[in-house]
C-alpha cells in the first residue's frame, strides 16, 4: 500500500463528512453569504481542526470571495487546501553533526516506544550510530517493550531495573554516548499527564541533565499524539506546550480512524510542526509529514487541485 493510500484509509472517515457536509452547502455555493462561511466554519470544527485553524481558514475563504467572486465549490476547496498546505509544511528533523537526543514525551499509549523503535531503524539504516534508552522505569515490561524494538532495528538499549531514577539512565545513557560516540540517542519516557506535577518535574530534570551533561547536542522534543483522539490529542498539545518546548509532533495512528482536521489544530495549537505520521505498527510504517498528501487525504479534491 501506498503512503498516500495509508493516509487515505487513515483520514477516509473525515474526508467523507466533509465531502457530504461541503456538498449539501454547495447548492448555496452560487449566493454565498456569512451563513454558507458560517456552515464552512462548523464543518472545520466539527473535523476536529480546530476553533483557530477553522475560523483562520473560513477568513481566508471569505477574502478569496470577496475578491474574485468566485464560489464554485471546486474553486473554494482549492483555496481551503492551499491554505491549509501553508499552515502545515513537511515534515523533516534536522539531525547535525555530533550528538542528537531525541525526546519522546506525551500520554500513555500514543505510540512514544513504537515510535522510538521506528526511528532508531530508520537512522541505523542511514548508517548512523544509534542508541536507545530506557528512561521509562515505571513498569518492568516497558523495558521489555523497548529492548524488543532495539532488537528489531539492530541498536543497543541503555536499561537501567524498573522503578529506577530516569533522570539516571538520562545520564548514564549521555555518557554512554559521548564514550561511544552515537550521532542519535533517542530517549523512550513514560506516559505522563501535563496535570500530575511529579511527572512534569521528572521531565524538567531529565532536561536539565540534557542541558548539562550534553550542552553542545542537538536536542529535539518530540510530542508524540494518537491522531485517532481528536480534541483529546489537541488538548493535551496545549497543555505539554505550556511546560515544555517541543520541537516537534509525531501523529502517531494516522493509519486508524484519525480524526482528520488534528493536524492543523496541533499545529496552531504548539506553533511545533508535524514531523512524522505513524502509519502502521510495523517498523517501517513511519514517514516524514508530508502536508500535501494529508490534504489530499482530508479534503474531497480533484487531482489537478
Ligand atoms: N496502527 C498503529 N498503531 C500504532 C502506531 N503507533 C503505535 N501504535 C500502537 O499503539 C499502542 C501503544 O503504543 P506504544 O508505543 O506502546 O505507546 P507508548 O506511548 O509508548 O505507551 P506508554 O509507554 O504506555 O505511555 C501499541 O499497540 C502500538 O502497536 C501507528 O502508527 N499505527
Ligand atoms: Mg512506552
Amino acid at each position: 500500500m501506498s503512503i498516500f493510500d495509508k493516509f487515505k484509509r487513515g483520514l477516509e472517515k473525515t474526508r467523507k463528512f466533509v465531502e457530504s457536509s461541503v456538498n449539501r452547502i454547495a447548492a448555496n455555493l452560487g449566493i454565498f453569504d456569512e451563513d454558507t462561511l458560517d456552515d464552512l466554519e462548523m464543518i472545520l470544527i466539527s473535523a476536529d481542526c480546530g476553533l483557530s485553524a477553522s475560523t483562520h481558514l473560513t477568513s481566508v475563504v471569505r477574502e478569496d470571495m470577496l475578491k474574485t467572486g468566485d464560489y464554485r465549490k471546486e474553486h473554494v476547496l482549492g483555496i481551503l487546501a492551499g491554505e491549509m498546505r501553508a499552515m502545515l509544511s513537511d515534515g523533516r528533523i534536522d539531525l547535525q553533526d555530533g550528538l542528537n537526543v531525541i525526546l519522546m514525551i506525551g500520554v500513555n499509549g500514543t505510540g512514544k516506544t513504537t515510535t522510538s523503535g521506528k526511528l532508531a531503524y530508520r537512522y541505523k539504516n542511514q548508517g548512523k550510530k544509534v542508541m536507545l534508552a530506557a528512561a521509562d522505569t515505571f513498569r518492568a515490561a516497558a523495558i521489555d517493550q523497548l529492548k524488543v524494538w532495539g532488537e528489531r532495528a539492530g541498536v543497543p538499549v541503555l536499561a537501567h531495573a524498573p522503578g529506577a531514577d530516569p533522570a539516571a539512565v538520562t545520564f548514564d545513557a549521555l555518557q554512554a554516548s559521548k564514550a561511544r560516540g552515537v550521532d542519535v540517542l533517542i530517549l523512550d519516557t513514560a506516559g505522563r499527564l501535563h496535570n500530575k506535577k511529579n511527572l512534569m518535574e521528572e521531565l524538567a530534570k531529565i532536561n536539565r541533565i540534557i542541558g548539562r551533561e550534553a550542552p553542545t547536542a542537538n536536542v529535539y522534543s518530540l510530542l508524540v499524539l494518537d491522531a485517532t483522539t481528536g480534541q483529546n490529542a489537541v488538548k493535551q498539545a496545549e497543555a505539554f506546550a505550556e511546560v515544555a518546548d517541543i520541537n516537534g509532533i509525531v501523529l502517531a495512528k494516522l493509519d486508524g480512524n484519525a480524526k482528520g482536521g488534528v493536524a492543523l489544530a496541533v499545529t496552531e495549537a504548539t506553533d511545533a510542526p508535524v514531523v512524522l505520521a505513524g502509519l502502521g505498527e510495523g517498523i517501517e510504517d513511519l514517514e516524514d509529514f508530508n502536508a500535501d498528501l494529508f490534504v489530499r487525504s482530508l479534503l474531497p479534491l480533484p487531482e489537478e487541485l
